[in-house]
């Protein structure tokens, strides 16, 4: 048996929307720009078994997007059937990306059970077959996801040392979401009228969050960050039928976290497919953003967090780095 962990992450610059034509590579048709998340994560365990079996949370379940990807690396290496046991210690599908803590997870754990040798590349690159933001957890730390040598990878551009910055995330519903990432971000791109200068524009905001986080600029992130997820959430609103992923107590964090910047916090907000919210501030501000967060009206709770490495190996008494 191998067991994997895997963080989920967030991204700064954020990927919404497929290359059409390549639905089997799962292809982005935008880099992106992400940190992981060090307080969750997503634990794997996977061993060969006479009968494939797929265990999410306690539950045995049946998932058509895990188990053809299972499919599809079993038939890459000949592999025999899998027993796939994962856990996360998070809402799964509430905006607080399980598949990417999950497939990075999954892909390391089948790598490490079956001795397969992969590098941390060719396992981002197999993670992003079945979710293009696992490619990221993969790596972990601050994380690009781009066409690197004709495919799509993702590479730690700084590390938690480098760059120790401090997460506060916002839970405001614990519900799973309506409209998958998937579908949501296909609608888009088939729907928006926005969808070419979303993607046009968002290759500029990529190189310019990349030359903020080389340089450690925090406001010059700061300000690339709120507006890529604010360009992402109004294609959102825009597609038809509307994608609205906040709701009451999503706005009112967002309101909370400007009025912290405008008194002197350097802290700044993203926020995913889903209602929470995700305050990233500079080290040593975690504690009065948290406070700052869980008097917002309707958060239900709220978590801090440290960057986050990449997906690893642990020992199988379940001990390790
Ligand atoms: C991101 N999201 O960059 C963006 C922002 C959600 C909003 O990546 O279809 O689960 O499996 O490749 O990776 C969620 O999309 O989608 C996502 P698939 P995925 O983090």
């Amino acid at each position: 048996m191998a067991i994997a962990v895997a963080h989920p992450n967030v991204a700064l610059v954020k990927y919404w929307g497929k290359e059409p034509g390549l639905e089997r590579e799962n292809v982005p048709a935008t880099p992106s720009l992400s940190i992981a998340l060090a307080a969750l994560s997503t634990r794997t365990e996977v061993n060969a078994a006479a009968r494939g079996q797929l265990c999410i949370n306690g539950e045995t379940v049946r998932d058509a997007k895990l188990e053809r990807f299972i499919g599809t690396m079993r038939e890459a290496w000949d592999l025999p059937p899998l027993a796939v046991t994962t856990c996360n210690d998070f809402p799964t599908g509430a905006g607080l990306a399980s598949s990417a803590s999950g497939f990075a997870a999954l892909v390391t754990a089948i790598d490490g059970e079956f001795g397969l040798g992969l590098s941390e590349n060719r396992r981002s690159i197999w993670a992003r077959r079945g979710s293009a933001s696992a490619a990221r957890s993969v790596v972990g730390g601050f994380a690009t996801l781009e066409e690197r040598n004709g495919e799509w990878s993702a590479k730690t551009i700084l590390t938690k040392e480098d760059w120790p910055l401090e997460v506060v995330v916002a839970v405001t519903s614990m519900e799973t979401k309506a409209t998958s990432s998937t579908t949501g971000m296909e609608w888009s791109r088939n729907t928006s009228p926005f969808y070419p200068a979303w993607v046009h524009s968002t290759l500029e905001d990529f190189r310019e969050a990349e030359q903020a986080v080389a340089a450690r600029d925090f406001d010059a992130l700061a300000q690339i960050s709120e507006h890529s997820c604010l360009k992402m959430h109004a294609l959102m609103l825009s597609t038809n039928p509307p994608l609205v992923y906040w709701n009451e107590a999503t706005l009112a964090a967002m309101r909370m976290i400007k009025e912290l910047r405008e008194a002197g916090t350097p802290v700044f907000f993203t926020i995913d497919a889903g209602p929470q919210l995700k305050a990233i501030c500079r080290p040593g501000c975690g504690a009065e953003v948290e406070a700052a967060l869980a008097r917002s009206p309707g958060v239900l709770s709220v978590w801090r967090s440290g960057i986050g490495d990449g997906a690893r190996l642990l020992n199988v008494d379940g001990t390790g780095p």
